[in-house]
């Protein structure tokens, strides 16, 4: 799915801004037609998410309805106009003047409807948008699953099965665009090297068939002008001669364009960023452009005050000066799709990307649920077609501490790993494991494998000596089982900022810093691990459990992204 965009052919219309908004607060907007006109009770912001905007919707998690007045310019009146949202927390069902247009399952991933044909240019138009925030066991990620929560999630409130807040809202931009009635409606990108030499597999993809010249440019330069005739998709391949490979030293990236024309009459026109760049295991290694690297960096989360799960561009490029700062070189997008503004940033700034699903906190009757299957497959499929050409994503993880010790569990990620290799085989897959690799049934389908693990933190508490011996030993272990390469895609400790302690004990920034040093060290010095991501990047915001002190403070920044001594500490070990 392409990221809309201005340009001489198409125009674009942000939607984000304030929105009227009404708590439906027994679901049955619907049935009284709310689509017709919401009976409002205020103004909220978009993109964010609702539950920090007003005290009264903190805990709410029933159906927000939104609604919003544009005046579509007369200009784009004869073209095809679609609506879209970059994410909506949960399910979205849309109208446009009052006519239903679709919905949208999914937290995390984009979704647009051609209204072209209920949109009037050059007038008022009110679209409306019913967001059914729910918490269900068969979501995604899933709310209370009776009897088989994950004991650290029991009765925790609100109830869900995972250690983030379950923020709703339309979190991501809404736009309208317009394009030709024949357009291009999709690109796939695949690059490789031979003899020093840039390949760029291309596929284009128009919404139907076309007679006329496609033209395509890298960086301006003509590849192809081609002539077609009743033709909807073209493939080509592109041989650059020195390329400039992307990098994390070297984040170049290609402007690779494709122009549509018919009888010397612009039709469309896009753009797209691309990396030329490799990526492999190979002998237990990780390889970027044929070089082995070691993935120092984070686990994060999209959360930040008052917005919540909302994109923001300030947050973003915050958070990106502070990786930099650290001198990180990579993250998980720990547990669900980041939005693409995020990887924009990742791909122009050379930082390497494991892209992960809102698959967390799955269990037994998941495996064998039909619809839950079905959900996933749509998942993985809209977050690869959604995500595949960035070349900051390296690698995917398909799930994150699922209960990977049942039997059920093999069959079902045996099959969600061919599912996703199918779609995308030019990425190295993983599922991230944080119980006993012994016990683990799931992992052995993996091309690598990742542990998350809190030695000296859950358990040996407060004992650092035996939680790094045991780190030590156990990953010993796990490189003996399965022979893979390993990234410890989690290890960290809970600290209060500003809490210090000599000895070091837990929740104190001395603890945290002195545990995730040294644990780091460890993982690093094996001949078999190609990462170790600290847990987390910042402190974020979680269900209430007297476990967490409001939020879940692993962060090595605080939430409002100030660092704590772990962060200088680490600094200074990923500056050597
Ligand atoms: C891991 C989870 C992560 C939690 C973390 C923790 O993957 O979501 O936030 O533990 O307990 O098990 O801090």
């Amino acid at each position: 799915m392409l990221y809309p965009q201005t340009n001489a052919m198409r125009t674009k219309i942000s939607l984000d801004g304030f929105w009227k908004f009404a708590p439906d607060y027994h679901n049955t907007g619907e049935e009284k037609q709310w689509y017709k006109g919401i009976p409002h009770d205020r103004e909220i912001g978009v993109p964010a998410s609702w539950n920090e905007q007003f005290q009264d919707l903190m805990y709410f998690f029933e159906t927000g309805w939104y609604e919003k007045e544009i005046e579509v310019p007369k200009i784009v009146e004869g073209e095809t106009i679609y609506l879209r949202f970059g994410s909506v927390h949960y399910l979205a069902k849309v109208w446009v003047n009052g006519e239903y247009v679709g919905e949208h399952e999914g937290a995390h991933l984009p979704f647009e409807f051609d209204v072209t044909n209920v949109i009037r240019c050059g007038q008022k138009n009110i679209i409306t948008v019913a967001v059914d925030a729910r918490l269900k066991a068969d979501r995604l990620p899933p709310g209370q699953v009776q009897h088989e929560m994950i004991v650290g999630f029991k009765g925790q409130y609100p109830e869900n099965n995972y250690d983030f807040f379950p923020y709703a809202g339309i979190h991501r931009p809404v736009m309208l665009y317009t394009v030709s009635s024949t357009h291009i409606k999709d690109m796939i990108i695949q690059t490789s090297t031979e003899d020093h030499k840039g390949i760029v597999d291309y596929t284009i993809f128009l919404n139907q068939a076309f007679n006329g010249e496609i033209k395509v440019t890298l960086d301006g330069e003509v590849y192809e002008n081609i002539v077609v005739n009743n033709t909807d998709t073209i493939c080509g391949q592109w041989i650059v001669s020195e390329p400039r490979l992307w990098s994390m030293e070297d984040p170049y990236l290609y402007t690779l364009a494709a122009c549509l024309t018919q009888e010397g009459t612009t039709i469309d026109y896009y753009e797209l960023k691309i990396g030329i760049r490799t990526i492999e295991i190979k002998d237990c290694k990780l390889l970027l452009n044929g070089k082995e690297i070691f993935l120092r960096g984070f686990g994060m989360h999209e959360d930040f005050p008052v917005i919540g799960k909302g994109m923001n561009h300030a947050v973003i490029t915050k958070d990106f000066n502070l990786l930099k700062w650290m001198g990180a070189n990579s993250i998980r997008t720990s547990h669900y799709p980041y939005s693409e503004e995020f990887l924009h940033y990742a791909d122009a700034h050379g930082i390497l990307v494991i892209g992960e699903t809102p698959f967390v906190g799955f269990v037994k009757s998941h495996y064998t649920n039909p619809t839950i299957k079905e959900k996933v497959k749509k998942v993985i499929q809209e977050m690869i077609t959604r995500d595949r050409n960035h070349p900051s994503i390296i690698a995917w993880s398909l799930a994150n501490e699922g209960d990977t010790f049942v039997p059920e569990a093999e069959p079902f990620y045996k099959g969600m790993y061919d599912y996703a290799k199918s779609i995308d085989d030019t990425r190295p897959f993983t599922i991230t494991n944080c119980i006993d690799v012994e016990e683990d049934v799931a992992l052995q389908y993996f091309d690598f494998i990742s542990i998350n693990r809190y030695y000296g933190w859950y358990d040996q508490v407060g004992r650092l000596d035996m939680g790094c011996e045991l780190l030590d030993k156990k990953l010993d272990r796990c490189y003996e089982i399965f022979k893979k390469p390993i990234i410890v895609t989690e290890f960290g400790a809970d600290a209060m900022a500003g809490l210090h302690m000599d000895p070091a004990e837990e929740f104190s920034e001395e603890y945290q810093a002195e545990m995730v040093e040294r644990q780091y060290n460890i993982i690093f010095s094996k001949p078999y691990t190609i990462g170790a991501h600290i847990w987390a990047f910042a402190d974020f915001k979680t269900s209430q459990t007297p476990s967490r002190v409001v939020l879940n403070r692993k962060g090595l920044f605080t939430r409002e992204r100030q660092p704590k001594l772990a962060a200088h500490k680490m600094k200074e070990n990923w500056s050597k």
